[in-house]
């Protein structure tokens, strides 16, 4: 398997993991400074994005961390070791997602005016804070913005049809179905 040191070999890695409470998540690191990400469970099941800007920087060798703010209030820090397929994550959620989450299980792309009409309508306290790690199951080297990675909704079954190699050709393009 591919051994990471630099944030180069980092950028542009595809994982899927799944935390420790249950919650399955696909991220895509598009560039240095972007995530395309597909949740498959846990609270927000269905939700997908792409185009998040985020920082992405290297801890030390191997250790990646990666932080970003929502649209919708929620604020996210990630903490990758890939070489032990492990990674820590915390989700700051604002009370209103916690309440409403399925206002944000959508194509966010298609719907950031209403994220933002949300967050202000809404509470945003007390946040709820959700920190777990979580087993990485996938790990696909699709390289810089590859719009192929995340270009459709999660379904059931995709994240096995990834890990089973029937989602993705040799070049990293999706097997239209
Ligand atoms: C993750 C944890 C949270 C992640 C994305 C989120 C793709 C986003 C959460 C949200 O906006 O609801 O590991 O990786």
């Amino acid at each position: 398997m591919k051994e990471f040191d630099t944030l180069d070999d980092f950028v542009g890695t595809h994982f899927i993991y799944t935390y420790d409470n249950g919650w399955e998540y696909e991220w895509y690191g598009k560039n240095d400074h972007t995530l395309d990400y597909r949740i498959h469970g846990g609270m927000v099941a269905g939700r997908w994005v792409k185009d998040q800007e985020v920082t992405m920087v290297k801890l030390t060798d191997g250790v990646f961390k990666v932080t970003w703010t929502e649209p919708t209030g929620t604020d996210v820090a990630l903490d990758f070791i890939p070489n032990e397929n492990k990674m820590h994550g915390t989700i700051f959620f604002p009370k209103w997602v916690e309440e409403h989450p399925e206002i944000t299980v959508t194509f966010q792309n298609d719907h950031i005016d209403e994220m933002i009409e949300a967050r202000e309508k809404y509470e945003t306290y007390p946040k709820l804070v959700v920190p777990e790690f979580a087993k990485i199951t996938y790990i696909g080297d699709a390289g810089i913005n590859n719009e192929e990675v995340i270009a459709e909704a999660p379904y059931e079954g995709m994240t096995n049809d990834i890990r089973e190699g029937k989602y993705f050709d040799a070049n990293y393009k999706r097997i239209k179905r």
